[in-house]
């Protein structure tokens, strides 16, 4: 940005491309979990805690939204961050032999 030109007046000068790059934010994807008949609650809320950093009450309320719902938002995540939480959920359901399911989908922008 140092060598953006400037005016008489030393103030900065930026063309349009340069004020909508500024204002960019990464997009966000939530992660989902899926309902399945299963799974324990107890391997939900533990997931819920270790890859998704909730607290026991956050991570009982969700699981519970989700037994109810279908599904439910674990987190949302910068692309690369969602991928790897999604692999890590994945992993530990195969390893623990349940068939959990973990996914993910972008989030509204929130621009107009
Ligand atoms: N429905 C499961 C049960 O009753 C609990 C469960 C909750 C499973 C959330 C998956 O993502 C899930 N044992």
């Amino acid at each position: 940005m140092s060598h953006a030109p400037r005016n008489r007046e030393e103030t900065l000068v930026l063309d349009k491309t340069q004020v909508d790059k500024k204002l960019q934010r990464p997009r966000l994807y939530r992660v989902l979990l899926h309902n399945d008949d299963y799974t324990t609650r107890e391997f939900v809320v533990w997931i819920l805690k270790v890859v998704f950093h909730k607290s026991e009450a956050e991570a009982t309320a969700i699981m519970w939204h989700v037994h109810r719902t279908g599904n439910g938002r674990a987190g949302a995540y910068t692309r690369e961050v969602a991928e790897t939480k999604v692999a890590e959920v994945t992993q530990a359901a195969e390893k623990a032999e349940f068939p959990l399911l973990c996914t993910m989908e972008p989030e509204d922008t929130g621009d107009e």
